[in-house]
């Protein structure tokens, strides 16, 4: 009843509060291992010394921020420190996040995919097997549905029947229409017919599924190069996205896959996925910093409104407070 009388903008902050709820508690685990950690042993010290930076150092190792970004983050801790003469250790908390936060905006990467009002789009969402590329296309299509824009999915993972399936299972749910053909079939031939059908609906946004695992990772990256061309080809209009879904649970291997699909062809974002079933979210950091490439959305939870558009403020916010 209540609800009944509150405006248009109390509602949105309701929103955001719950959103921000989602993801703090998605990040429980990462937080406790990074934030958690940092406090206890900011508490245990009276001054600043060499140990000090030195378990520093090793608890953002740890939570897989990776080593070249944890030594940046700490030599400028250091000068910081000395240029400031601060001589109290609970302060390095806030310098340390102060340094993580213009960091982050000095790479000044684009979060957000790139979709431009009165212009349709095509994502092509790829990845290694099982790291959440269908599951995030669903909910992807529920949202951009929900935000008033047309949506059509592409199963171009022919490798299995199932994964058709479950895409078409994900269309039904989110009511947005779906072009697949057998398994089996030219992964590159159903994006073909995908884009002629997403033209003649005047479609906004069409997703495109593929396949993880193809008979060796040389196939794979061919295949996707394959279906990038017919993209290319067919929908110069368009604008492009590639998406890499990275699972975040896999830690130094979600790296490796980063490096791969990086070499073997432009990646234009990240889609970091399982964030709640890991301690070591600090990964975002290391894709982003070291390896140079946007987060664009991280997944939370296996719920719809847990697939969450990533934002610096919000993330660093969550990990370190
Ligand atoms: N907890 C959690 N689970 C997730 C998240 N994202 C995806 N999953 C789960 O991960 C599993 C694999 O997801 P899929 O979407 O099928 O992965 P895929 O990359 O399409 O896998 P293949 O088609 O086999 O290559 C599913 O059980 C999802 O529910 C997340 O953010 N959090
Ligand atoms: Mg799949």
């Amino acid at each position: 009843m209540f609800n009944l009388f509150k405006n248009k903008s109390e509602k949105k902050d309701e929103n955001k509060i719950s959103f921000f709820e989602r993801l703090k508690s998605g990040l429980t685990n990462t937080r406790n291992n990074i934030s958690g950690k940092i406090d206890k042993l900011l508490a245990s010290y009276t001054k600043i010394d060499q140990e000090l930076f030195d378990e520093l150092e090793y608890i953002l190792v740890s939570a897989d921020i990776g080593a070249n970004v944890t030594m940046e983050l700490i030599d400028e801790l250091k000068s910081v420190v000395k240029l400031q003469r601060i001589t109290d250790p609970k302060i390095i908390k806030e310098k340390l996040i102060e340094i993580m936060n213009t960091k982050l905006k000095e790479k000044n990467l684009k979060h957000s995919f790139n979709i431009e009002q009165g212009k349709p789009t095509i994502i092509l969402v790829v990845g290694v097997n099982g790291v959440g590329k269908t599951t995030s296309i669903g909910k992807l299509a529920c949202k951009f549905k929900k935000e008033g824009k047309s949506v059509m999915l592409v199963a171009a993972d022919t490798f299995r029947a199932a994964a058709i399936e479950q895409l078409t299972e994900w269309a039904n749910r989110a009511n947005v229409p779906i072009v697949s053909n057998k398994e089996g079939a030219d992964p590159a031939s159903v994006v073909f017919d995908g884009i002629q059908s997403a033209k003649s609906k005047n479609i906004d946004i069409l997703i495109c599924d593929t396949a993880g695992r193809l008979h060796n990772k040389k196939n794979l990256m061919n295949e996707l190069n394959k279906i990038k061309r017919i993209i290319d080809r067919e929908y110069p209009q368009a604008n492009k996205e590639v998406s890499l879904v990275l699972d975040a649970t896999t830690g130094q291997n979600a790296i490796i896959q980063a490096k791969e699909f990086k070499e073997a062809s432009d990646i234009d974002g990240v889609i970091l996925t399982k964030l709640d079933g890991t301690a070591k979210g600090g990964v975002v950091f290391n894709i982003q910093l070291d390896m140079q490439i946007a987060v664009k959305q991280i997944g939370v939870g296996e719920k719809i409104e847990d697939l969450q558009d990533y934002n610096d403020e919000d993330f660093v916010n969550c990990i370190f407070n």
